[in-house]
C-alpha cells in the first residue's frame, strides 16, 4: 500500500441508527486523494447516554456503507421484468408522475397503500416527512410494522394515559427487583426502552443486591444472567398477569400511594380480575399457582420493583390485555411514576405529552374506520399489515392497485409473506424507498434508495421519548455524499416531499424549499398565530427536518422558547455539544403527562375490559399438547435486512431450530439434523440445535430469514438464506383490538426432513 502523505484522519460521533439502544459511536475516518473511508467504529466513551457501549451491529455500519449491493442510484424495473436498470432521479420522479396520478383518478385515493417499516423510526428524515406523504395521498390504507410489534403497548398506553407515545420505561438503575416478561434485552438491547448496555446495568443492579426474574418460554441470554427463570407457556401471559393482580387484591397488597387521586377504574379492575385466581390460569400459563402468589407478594412488597413486558407479550392473541395488565400491576403496587418503577421519560423535542395543556387532553380513539375486506378497526390511523394482501387481491371499490413501501420488508416480516409476494406482483404500480433489491422491493417498479446512515445527520425523534435517561443528542454526517455522482441517493425527506408533491398534483419538479417553507409556516401559524412570521425568521437549519427540529427543541420542555428562556435548548446548542446534552434522570410526571379526557389514568378501559371475556372463554378450552413455535433474536442479526453484511454474516449458521432434547428424541431428531416444521399454512426445513434451555413442547426459529427468493440482489445473504418462519404463520391470527399479528406460540408438527 502506498503511503499518502496528504492523508488526514478525523473523529466523528454518530448515534447508531440500527436498534433502539441508540448508542453513541466514535467513528474514525481517513481522507486521501482517493476519498474518505471509515477506519474504525467504537463506542463513544464520552457519550453521556451510552458511555462507550456498542454491539457488533454498530461496527457493521462500515459494511453497510461499503456494501456493493446497497443501491447508489434509483432503479427501475425493466419492461420485460428481467431485473432492474439504473435511472436518474428526474426520470424516476417523472415515472411516478406518469403512473400514480392516473390510478388515483381512476380508482380514488384509497387505491394507493402505504407501508412503513422499522428503520423509519431510526431516520429523522423518514419519520418526520412520512406524514407529509400520507396526508398528500389521503389514503386510508396505511400499514406499518407496528402491527407486527408494539401496537398493543401503544394502544394500552393510549387508553390509560391519553397518548400513543406516553410509554413508561423501567427505571433499572434505581430498582431492586426487575421482572422481565417476554423480552430479551441482553440480545435485543431493549425495546420501547432505550437503554444501551443492558448487561452492564443488570450487573450493577445485582451487585448492589437487586434481583432479576425472567419469564420466558426459553431460558434466554437475559434469563441466564438473572436470579430466577420461569418458563412460561407461550401465549399464557394474560393468565399469569391476571393471577398476579388477583393475588395483589386478594391479599390486600395494593398500595397506590400518591397516584390514588390520579387514577380511575380501580374498583372495575378489582372486579374484573376477581374471576381469575392463580389456580384457574396455572395450566394455561404453565406457572403453578403458588409460584404466582409468591411472585405477586415479592413484587408488591419490594419497595423499589418494576415489571417490564415487551415483544413476546405483545405479539399474542391477548397482547393488548397483557400490555394493560402489566402497567396496571405496576400502578396498583406503587411501582409507577416513582424511582425504581415504571417511569415516563421527558424528551427535549417532538413529544406530544409535553405539548398542549398539561394533565388533560382528548385521549385516543380507535375504529374510526374499518378495513375494506377484513373489517379490521383502524388503530393509530393504521390497519393491520396482515390485511395488506387481501386489500390488493380482493376486487371492488377501494381495491389497492398501487403501493409505496417505506423502509419495510413485509414479504419476510409479516405472516404468510408468500401470499403477499403473489399479491405484490398483481399491483399496477409499486415504489419502494429502500437501499436494497430485497424480498419486497424486488416487486417494485421503482426503488428509491436512501443515503447510507454515515452520509446523513440524525436526531432521535422517537427514542428520546423512551429513554432510560433524558438527553438531547445530534449527529452530523460522517462521510460526504459522493459529489461526482449526480444520481447518488438523496436525503429521504426530499424523496418523500417530492412524492407528496406529485400526489398533490404538483409537477414532478416542484420547488421543495417553497413547499417546506409553506408547511412550516402553516404549523407555526397553528402554534403561534400572529407571531408565526417572526418565529419563522428565527428558525435555523435550512429546509428539511433540521429546521423542524429547531422548532421542536426551542418550543419543547427544555427549550429557549425563542428567547424567553435564554439558556434553553436550540438546534445550535445541541449541535455544539459533540457528545450530546444530558438532561438528567427520569422524574415523576403524573399528572402533568396525562392527556386523557378525565385527566386521570384509566385503570379499566372499556375496550380492554370487554376483551377479558374472550380470555375467559379461551381459558375454558384445554391447553392441548401441540408443539408451539416461538421466535428469537440474535445479536448479529436485525430483523430481515442485515444479513448481507459480511462482518455479521460470518461464523456459524444462525437460522437454526432450537429443540428441547426430549422433544427431539420424541421426533427421532439429533443435533444438526434437518427437521421439517409444518402446519396447515406451510412447511420449512431447518437444522436442529438441541437446547435444554427451551421449555419442553416449545421450539424456536429466528425471524427475518429466507433470502432465497429469486430477483433479490443480496449476494452475501443468499449464501446463508435460512428459512422464513413467517410462512407458518396465519395472517388472520391477530389481537383484534390492536390489529397486531400473533407471531408466537404457533402450533406446528416436527419431523425429520426426508433426505
Ligand atoms: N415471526 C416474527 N416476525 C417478526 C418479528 C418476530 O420477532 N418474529 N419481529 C417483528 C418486528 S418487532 C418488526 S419491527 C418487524 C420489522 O418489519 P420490517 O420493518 O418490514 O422489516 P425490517 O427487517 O426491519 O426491514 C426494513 C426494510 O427497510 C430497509 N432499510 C434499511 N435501512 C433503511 C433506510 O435507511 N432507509 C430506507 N428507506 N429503508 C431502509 C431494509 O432494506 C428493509 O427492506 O418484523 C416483525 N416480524
Ligand atoms: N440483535 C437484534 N436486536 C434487535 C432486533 C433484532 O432483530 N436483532 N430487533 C429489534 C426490534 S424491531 C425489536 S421490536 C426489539 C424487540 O426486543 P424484545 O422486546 O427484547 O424482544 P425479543 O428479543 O424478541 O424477546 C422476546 C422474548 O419473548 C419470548 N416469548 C415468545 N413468546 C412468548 C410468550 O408467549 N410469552 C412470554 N412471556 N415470552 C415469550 C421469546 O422467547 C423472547 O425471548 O429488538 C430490537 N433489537
Ligand atoms: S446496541 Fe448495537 S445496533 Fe443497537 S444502537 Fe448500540 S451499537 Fe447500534
Ligand atoms: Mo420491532
Amino acid at each position: 500500500m502506498a503511503l499518502d502523505a496528504t492523508a488526514t484522519e478525523q473523529t466523528h460521533t454518530r448515534i447508531c441508527p440500527l436498534c433502539e439502544a441508540c448508542c453513541g459511536l466514535e467513528i474514525r475516518t481517513r481522507t486521501t486523494s482517493e476519498g474518505t473511508s471509515v477506519v474504525s467504529i467504537r463506542g463513544s466513551e464520552a457519550d453521556p447516554f451510552s458511555h462507550g457501549y456498542l454491539c457488533p451491529k454498530g461496527v457493521a455500519l462500515k459494511d453497510l456503507h461499503e456494501d456493493p449491493d446497497r443501491l447508489r442510484q434509483p432503479m427501475r424495473r425493466r419492461a420485460d421484468r428481467s431485473g432492474f436498470e439504473p435511472v436518474s432521479w428526474d426520470e424516476a420522479f417523472a415515472e411516478v408522475a406518469r403512473r400514480l396520478p392516473p390510478l388515483r383518478e381512476q380508482y380514488g385515493a384509497d387505491t394507493v397503500a402505504l407501508t412503513i417499516g422499522n428503520p423509519a423510526s431510526h431516520k429523522i428524515g423518514l419519520f418526520s416527512y412520512f406524514p407529509h406523504l400520507a396526508r398528500a395521498l389521503g389514503t386510508r390504507n396505511l400499514f406499518s410494522a407496528s402491527t407486527l410489534d408494539q401496537m398493543p403497548k401503544q394502544l394500552a398506553c393510549g387508553l390509560m394515559y391519553g397518548h400513543w407515545l406516553s410509554v413508561p420505561v423501567p427505571d433499572l438503575p434505581r430498582t431492586d427487583l426487575f421482572i422481565c416478561l417476554g423480552a430479551n434485552p441482553m440480545v435485543s438491547n431493549g425495546s420501547l426502552w432505550t437503554s444501551p448496555d443492558y448487561r452492564g446495568k443488570a450487573k450493577a443492579m445485582r451487585a448492589r443486591g437487586g434481583r432479576i426474574v425472567v419469564i420466558d418460554p426459553r431460558r434466554t441470554e437475559t434469563a441466564q444472567a438473572a436470579d430466577e427463570h420461569l418458563a412460561i407457556r407461550p401465549g399464557g401471559d394474560v393468565y399469569l398477569l391476571l393471577g398476579l393482580l388477583h393475588t395483589v387484591f386478594d391479599e390486600g397488597l395494593e398500595r397506590l400511594g400518591r397516584l390514588a387521586e390520579h387514577v380511575e377504574g380501580l374498583d372495575a379492575l378489582r372486579t374484573a380480575v376477581a374471576d381469575f385466581p392463580p389456580e384457574r390460569g396455572a395450566a394455561h400459563c404453565g406457572i403453578p399457582a403458588e409460584t404466582q402468589r409468591r411472585l405477586a407478594r415479592e413484587f408488591a412488597t419490594t419497595p423499589r420493583a418494576v415489571l417490564y413486558g415487551r415483544f413476546g407479550t405483545c405479539t399474542q392473541r391477548f397482547g393488548s390485555l397483557n400490555s394493560w395488565l402489566i402497567d396496571a400491576l405496576n400502578i396498583v403496587t406503587g411501582h409507577f411514576d416513582t424511582e425504581g418503577g415504571l417511569m415516563f421519560p421527558k424528551a427535549a423535542a417532538f413529544a406530544a405529552n409535553t405539548l398542549g395543556r398539561p394533565g388533560q387532553g382528548k385521549g385516543v380513539a380507535t375504529g374510526r374506520r374499518h378495513s375494506r375486506v377484513g373489517k379490521a378497526p383502524e388503530v393509530m390511523g393504521e390497519f393491520p399489515i396482515s390485511c395488506l394482501a387481501e386489500e390488493i387481491e380482493t376486487p371492488g371499490d377501494g381495491q389497492v392497485h398501487a403501493l409505496i413501501t417505506v423502509a419495510c420488508n413485509p414479504v419476510l416480516s409479516s405472516p404468510n409473506g408468500a401470499r403477499l409476494a403473489r399479491a405484490l406482483d398483481s399491483l399496477d404500480f409499486m415504489v419502494s424507498l429502500d437501499p436494497y433489491i430485497n424480498e419486497t422491493s424486488r416487486h417494485a417498479d421503482l426503488i428509491l434508495p436512501p443515503p447510507s446512515p454515515l452520509e446523513d445527520w440524525h436526531y432521535d425523534m422517537v427514542f428520546a421519548q423512551l429513554s432510560w435517561r433524558n438527553h438531547a443528542r445530534w449527529s452530523g454526517p460522517v462521510l460526504p455524499v459522493d459529489a461526482d455522482a449526480p444520481e447518488a441517493p438523496r436525503a429521504e425527506w426530499q424523496t418523500l416531499l417530492r412524492l407528496a408533491a406529485i400526489a398533490s398534483g404538483l409537477p414532478a419538479d416542484a420547488d421543495l424549499q417553497a413547499l417546506d417553507d409553506a408547511a412550516l409556516r402553516a404549523e407555526l401559524k397553528r402554534q403561534a398565530g400572529d407571531q408565526a412570521d417572526a418565529l419563522f425568521g428565527m428558525l435555523e437549519g435550512g429546509a428539511g427536518p433540521a429546521r423542524w427540529l429547531d422548532l421542536g427543541l426551542r418550543s419543547g420542555p427544555y427549550g429557549d422558547r425563542f428567547g424567553a428562556r435564554p439558556d434553553g435548548l436550540t438546534l445550535q446548542r445541541v449541535q455544539a455539544a459533540p457528545h450530546g446534552i444530558d438532561l438528567g434522570e427520569l422524574q415523576a410526571r403524573v399528572p402533568e403527562i396525562l392527556r386523557t379526557a378525565s385527566g386521570r389514568i384509566d385503570l379499566a378501559p372499556s375496550a380492554l375490559l370487554a376483551d377479558l371475556a374472550h380470555a375467559d372463554t379461551a381459558l375454558r378450552r384445554p391447553t392441548g399438547d401441540e408443539l408451539l413455535l416461538i421466535g428469537r433474536r440474535e445479536t448479529r442479526s436485525n430483523n430481515s435486512w442485515m444479513h448481507n453484511l459480511p462482518v455479521l454474516a460470518k461464523g456459524r449458521e444462525r437460522c437454526t431450530l432450537l429443540v428441547h432434547p426430549d422433544d427431539a428424541a420424541r421426533a427421532g431428531l439429533v443435533d444438526g439434523q434437518s427437521a421439517r416444521l409444518s402446519n396447515a399454512r406451510g412447511s420449512v426445513i431447518a437444522p436442529v440445535t438441541l437446547s435444554p434451555d427451551m421449555r419442553p413442547g416449545v421450539v424456536s426459529l429466528p425471524h427475518g430469514w429466507g433470502h432465497d427468493l429469486t430477483g433479490s440482489q443480496l449476494s452475501v445473504a443468499a449464501r446463508h438464506p435460512g428459512v422464513n418462519m413467517n410462512l407458518l404463520l396465519d395472517e388472520e391470527a391477530r389481537d383484534p383490538i390492536s390489529g397486531t399479528s400473533v407471531l408466537s406460540g404457533i402450533p406446528v408438527r416436527l419431523s425429520a426432513a426426508e433426505a
